[in-house]
């Protein structure tokens, strides 16, 4: 059978926020390996973007979400990869559902490991959709009237 034609897929990725802090995993993946980026994966057939970032989060993390707010959406072409891919990504917020619950690394394989990482002390080098939004100034955080 012919090859299948390459179609854009939809990925779903949470700022999970804790005080001034985003979690954050280096990827284990040939898209951005090595690289620090957000919990999240794709969509999946008649998900809400909501259900998939919670469900990604579990699945990755372990981590229970709560108040899960859509916050902006990418298009990102990855064509240097040895599988060129095309993402629209969605991004959203949301808190722990348990303040006290700590991130889990349920898929070594994809993932060295997750941290929390102050906003305004983040590790190198970021998965680069990631990079370029913090370049452009973007602020996942909720705007604070007394700071
Ligand atoms: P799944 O099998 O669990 O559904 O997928 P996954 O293995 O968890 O997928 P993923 O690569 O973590 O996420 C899907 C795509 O979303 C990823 O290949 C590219 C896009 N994406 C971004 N930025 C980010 C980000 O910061 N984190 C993650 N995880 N994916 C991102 O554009
Ligand atoms: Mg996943
Ligand atoms: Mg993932």
């Amino acid at each position: 059978a012919a090859a299948e034609a390459p179609v854009p897929r939809v990925g779903v990725v949470v700022f999970l926020l804790k005080g001034k802090s985003v979690l954050l995993g280096k990827r284990r993946s040939s898209i951005g390996d090595s690289t620090f980026a957000l919990p999240g994966g794709h969509l999946e057939f008649g998900e809400s973007f909501e259900e998939c970032g919670a469900r990604e989060l579990m699945e990755e993390t372990g981590l229970g979400i709560e108040k899960v707010e859509l916050l902006t959406v990418t298009n990102n072409l990855f064509l240097e990869e040895p599988k060129p891919s095309h993402y629209v990504t969605i991004f959203l917020r949301a808190v722990l559902a348990d303040p006290e619950q700590v991130p889990q690394n349920l898929e070594p394989g994809k993932c060295d490991g997750w941290d929390w990482y102050e906003w305004d002390n983040l590790p190198t080098p970021l998965f680069w959709p990631l990079q370029k939004m913090v370049q452009e100034g973007f602020n996942p955080f909720p705007i604070c009237s007394n700071s």
